[in-house]
């Protein structure tokens, strides 16, 4: 992933009084601090327009739309431990590289080169990553997050987000490992609502 205007040195260095390798010390001597701080803007923390305008800058969304507010907000909720609903500079930069990694695969399942995932080439990707999914469930996914048959990576990001969140609290739930379990009508929609 590229970081458009990244600079050397911090915004803030001298402003903290931190102890000498201290985390903030740690924090200003990053050479991406500088970049994360330009994003974050006055409340030093990245929220998911804020996100959104990056991802697009860095060229993530592919032509010229917008990359996808939705993803932005998946994504900050994936990395959002303090749940504060936006992202400071240790979550940014785990961010930046579970996008390479993302990419990486997005173009690696892309067989045609086409730059969008179509149906078989979904399909691929998500077996691979060890989902088991029926093709109807695999045809749902599909219509759901393509645009005529084409999924663009932001999106892909936030079909891949949304199926591995749904999984894993489905699995915390599943004890047993059966493929079933019970919900309570307002854990549910907990569960679903929150992704
Ligand atoms: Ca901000
Ligand atoms: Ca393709």
């Amino acid at each position: 992933m590229a970081y458009p205007g990244q600079q050397p040195g911090g915004y803030y260095q001298g402003g903290y009084g931190g102890a000498p390798g201290g985390p903030m010390y740690g924090q200003q001597q990053d050479p991406m601090y500088a970049y994360f701080a330009s994003v974050a803007g006055q409340d030093g923390q990245i929220d998911a327009d804020e996100l959104q305008r990056c991802l697009t800058q860095a060229g993530l969304s592919g032509g010229y739309k917008p990359f996808n507010l939705e993803t932005c907000r998946l994504m900050i909720s994936m990395l959002d431990r303090d749940m504060s609903g936006k992202m400071g500079f240790n979550e940014f930069k785990e961010l930046g590289a579970v996008i390479n990694g993302w990419k990486q695969h997005f173009m690696s399942f892309d067989a045609d080169r086409s730059g969008t995932i179509e149906g078989p080439e979904l399909q691929a990707a998500l077996g691979t990553m060890g989902y088991r999914l029926s093709p109807q469930a695999l045809n749902n996914i599909s219509k759901r997050f393509s645009c005529q048959g084409k999924i663009s990576f932001d999106d892909y990001v936030a079909c891949c987000v949304k199926l591995r969140a749904l999984t894993d609290m489905f699995r915390r739930r599943d004890i047993n490992q059966q493929g079933m379990v019970n919900f309570q009508y307002d854990d549910f929609i907990q569960t679903v609502m929150s992704i």
